[in-house]
C-alpha cells in the first residue's frame, strides 16, 4: 500500500457521493437513477482523469489499520476461497481471500478459447447447438452463484449459477471446477436469483440440496409466440424448480409481480423471492408507482403436493407442469401456495440469517430493510395469522438503495447501501426491539464508506448456519480513482471488509475485471479438488499411445491421438479436402500440472487437455495445404517442438 508513490494524499473528491445522494432522491421522485449515474461521471474528482503519478484520493490512514496482517506471502496460500459470478461475461471466477489473487475463470455460457470451452465437441455439448452443430448461444450473464448444501452447510459438491439473459441455469463440479451441465428454462426471460434448497420440506432424511429454485424478472407472454405483445395485463412470471441432480425442471408457479433475488429456508419448508414489479407494469415509472410491493413466499410441500394431483398446466409446448401462485388463487392461507407479503418499495435482495429464524428484503428505493420471520410465515400458511404484513418483525431505517445483506454469527446484518455507498451493520434484536416501540433500541450500530457503489455484499460462510463472523465482501460497481486508469471500462472493486471487532475495517481493494454480482466465501478446507482425471470416465479416450490411428469411413475420418510430453502419438496424418475430420486427443501425462494443448492454424480450433482428460473436435478439412498443429500449452522444454503435420490434400 504504501510504496513512495502512493503517500501523496490529495483531498478526497465527496463530489461523487453528495451528487449520487441528491440524484438519488430526485430519482425516488420518478426524475431518474440511470440519469444520474451518467451525470455523476461529468463531476468526476481531478484523479479520474488518472496521472499516474498522484496515486491515491484516499488520504493514508496509517496506523489505523495494519494492512500487513491481511497479507498473503509469497508462498503462503489464502484461508478462503471466492467464487464469484463474471456477470455479462457470461462466467464464473475463482479467487482467493484474503489475497484477491484470481485464481481461475471458469467458462459457463461463454466461449474460451484457452481451455476450448465452446470448441471442443464435449463444451459444445454442454452448451447447446444448432441443427448443424453450431453452438446455439455464446452469451451469458452471471449474475448470482450458490453452493449446494448438506445439513445447512457447503458439501462441496456443485455450485449453480444463473444466466439472465437466455433463461439457463448451469451447474459446476466443485471437484474439477468445470461446468458440467446447462438447462434452458422454459418460458422463462431474465432468469435472476437462483437459490438450491437446503433439506426436504418433508423427508427428513433428505438434509442436503435436491432441489434448485429459480427467480423470473421479466414477465412475458405466455407463451411468447407473438400472442398479447401488447397487452402488458397478460404477462406473467414463472417461478422454476430444478431437479439439483439431473438439472431438469420439476415444476413451475405461475406468479403475480417480477421476481428478483431467490432465498430458501434451512427447514427445506419454504423458498422466497423479493419481487419489484407487483404493479406488473411495462415501463419504468409504472414499476415505482405504488408503496408497497412484495416478497412471496412458496410452500414447497403444498406446491408439490399439487404438482402431485394434477392441478396444474402446460404452457405452449413445455412438458413442465405449471400451479397457479397468483395472489386472487390462494386467499385462503391454509391451502395457499404463495404468501405474498408487502415490502416497500422496489425491494432488492432476499438473504436468509444463519439462525434460520429470519430474512432480510431490502428496500431498494425505500431506506429500509424489512425482516420477515420464518416461523410466523409458517403461521399464516396454518391460518393462524391474520395478515401476511404481520410476518414482519422489524423494519429498520438503514440508509439510501438497500440491496443485499450479509449476516456475521452474533445476530448483525451487513447491507449493501447503493446510494450511501456505505455498508451498513445492523441488529437484528435491535431492530426488532425498535419495532416493537422501544425508543431506546438502536438498530444501526456501524457504517463503512465503500468506493463505490456496492452491489452484492457478502460474509464468510454467511449464507450457511456457519457463518464466521469474519469477513465482508462488498462487490462494488464503480471503482473510478481506485486504481490505474485503463480506458473508458474502469475495472470494478472488491473491498475486503473485516468484521470480526466491533467497528467495521477496510483492509484490502481488490480489482476484478467486469462484472461480478455476487460471491461466496468458503474455507478451503471445504473444497476437495483433483489434479488428475480418471481415463476411465472419458468413453472415447485413447489408452494408449499405439492405439493412434486414422480412420476413415467416407467423408468422415477420425485420428486417434494421444499426447506425452513433449509429443503427440502420431507425426502426421493426411486427410483429403471436404473431409469431416474428428480429433480424438487423450493426455496419457498423469503428472500433476501437466496439462497439453492443441491448436490448428487457419482451422479456429484451439484447446487444452488436462492429464489424462479426452477432448474431441469435428471440423471440416476445407482448405489444402500443411498445418502444424502444436501444443499451446508450456509442457516442456520441447514444446515448441512439440507439434505434428496435418496435411490436407487438395
Ligand atoms: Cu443485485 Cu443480479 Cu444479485 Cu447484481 S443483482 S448487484
Ligand atoms: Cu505439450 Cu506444450
Ligand atoms: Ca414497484
Amino acid at each position: 500500500m504504501n510504496t513512495p508513490n502512493n503517500k501523496i494524499a490529495i483531498p478526497r473528491d465527496l463530489g461523487r457521493r453528495n451528487f449520487l445522494n441528491k440524484t438519488a432522491i430526485a430519482g425516488l421522485a420518478g426524475a431518474g437513477l440511470s440519469a444520474g449515474l451518467v451525470g455523476c461521471n461529468k463531476t468526476a474528482g481531478p484523479a479520474a482523469t488518472g496521472s499516474p503519478a498522484v496515486a491515491t484520493s484516499e488520504p493514508a490512514k496509517s496506523g489505523a489499520v495494519d494492512y500487513s496482517a491481511y497479507e498473503v506471502h509469497p508462498g503462503q496460500l489464502d484461508t478462503y476461497y471466492s467464487f464469484s459470478s463474471g456477470g455479462h461475461s457470461g462466467e464464473v471466477r475463482i479467487y482467493g481471500l484474503p489475497s484477491g489473487r484470481l485464481f481461475k475463470r471458469i467458462p459457463v455460457f461463454n466461449i474460451d478459447c484457452l481451455v476450448g470451452w465452446g470448441i471442443t465437441n464435449e463444451s459444445k455439448k454442454i452448451m447447446g447447438t444448432n441443427a448443424d452443430g453450431s453452438l446455439k448461444y455464446f452469451t451469458g450473464d452471471t449474475h448470482h452463484v450458490h453452493p449446494s448444501y448438506t445439513d445447512g452447510t457447503y458439501n462441496g459438491k456443485h455450485l449453480f449459477v444463473n444466466d439472465k439473459i437466455h433463461g439457463r441455469i448451469a451447474r459446476v463440479r466443485l471437484d474439477t471446477m468445470e461446468c458440467d451441465k446447462i438447462t434452458e428454462l422454459p418460458n422463462v426471460q431474465g432468469f435472476h436469483g437462483i437459490f438450491p434448497d437446503k433439506r426436504d420440506p418433508v423427508d427428513e432424511k433428505i438434509n442436503y440440496t435436491t432441489r434448485v429454485f429459480c427467480g423470473n424478472e421479466f414477465h412475458i407472454p405466455q407463451p411468447n409466440d407473438g400472442r398479447d405483445l401488447n397487452d402488458p395485463s397478460k404477462y406473467f412470471c414463472l417461478f422454476t424448480c430444478i431437479d439439483a441432480e439431473t438439472l431438469e425442471p420439476r415444476w413451475q408457479v405461475k406468479v403475480d409481480g417480477n421476481m428478483d433475488l431467490v432465498a430458501t429456508s434451512y427447514d427445506g419448508k419454504l423458498a422466497c423471492s423479493n419481487q419489484y414489479n407487483m404493479e406488473n407494469g411495462a415501463h419504468y415509472e409504472d414499476m415505482m408507482s405504488i408503496e408497497r410491493d412484495s416478497c412471496i413466499f412458496f410452500n414447497i410441500a403444498r406446491i408439490e403436493a399439487a404438482v402431485k394431483a394434477g392441478k396444474t398446466f402446460f404452457i405452449g409446448k413445455s412438458k413442465v407442469p405449471v400451479v397457479d401462485g397468483t395472489k386472487s388463487a390462494n386467499a385462503d392461507p391454509k391451502t395457499a401456495l404463495t404468501c405474498y407479503v408487502p415490502t416497500p418499495k422496489n425491494p432488492h435482495g432476499v438473504n436468509a440469517s444463519p439462525d434460520g429464524k429470519y430474512y432480510a428484503c431490502s428496500g431498494k428505493l425505500s431506506p429500509t430493510a424489512t425482516l420477515i420471520e420464518h416461523a410466523l410465515v409458517l403461521k399464516w400458511f396454518d391460518g393462524e395469522l391474520k395478515e401476511p404484513r404481520d410476518t414482519v418483525v422489524a423494519e429498520p431505517e438503514i440508509g439510501l438503495g438497500p440491496l443485499h445483506t450479509g449476516f456475521d454469527n452474533k445476530g448483525n446484518a451487513y447491507t449493501t447501501l447503493f446510494l450511501d455507498s456505505q455498508i451498513v451493520k445492523w441488529n437484528l434484536e435491535a431492530a426488532i426491539k425498535s419495532f416493537k416501540g422501544d425508543k431506546a433500541a438502536k438498530p444501526v450500530v456501524d457504517r463503512i464508506d465503500v468506493q463505490y457503489q456496492p452491489g452484492h455484499g457478502f460474509t464468510s460462510m454467511g449464507e450457511t448456519k456457519n457463518a464466521d463472523g469474519k469477513f465482508f465482501l462488498s462487490d462494488n460497481k464503480f471503482s473510478k480513482d481506485r486504481f490505474l486508469p485503463v480506458g473508458p471500462l474502469h475495472p470494478e472493486t472488491a473491498q475486503l471488509i473485516d468484521i470480526s471487532g466491533d467497528k467495521m475495517k477496510l483492509v484490502a481493494d481488490h480489482s476484478v475485471y467486469s462484472e461480478p454480482h455476487d460471491s461466496i466465501i468458503i474455507p478451503r478446507e471445504l473444497i476437495r479438488t483433483r489434479q488428475v482425471y480418471d481415463i476411465n470416465e472419458f468413453p472415447n479416450a485413447v489408452k494408449d499411445a499405439k492405439e493412434c490411428r486414422v480412420e476413415r469411413k467416407g467423408k468422415k475420418v477420425t485420428i486417434y491421438l494421444t499426447s506425452q510430453a513433449p509429443t503427440f502419438g502420431l507425426r502426421e496424418w493426411t486427410v483429403k479436402k471436404g473431409d469431416e475430420v474428428t480429433i480424438i486427443l487423450t493426455n496419457l501425462d498423469k503428472v500433476e500440472d501437466l496439462t497439453h494443448g492443441f491448436a490448428i492454424p487457419n482451422y479456429n480450433i484451439n484447446f487444452i487437455v488436462n492429464p489424462q482428460e479426452t477432448k474431441s473436435v469435428t471440423f471440416k478439412a476445407d482448405k489444402p495445404g500443411v498445418y502444424w498443429c502444436y501444443c499451446t500449452n508450456f509442457c516442456h522444454a520441447l514444446h515448441l517442438e512439440m507439434r505434428s503435420r496435418m496435411l490436407v490434400e487438395a
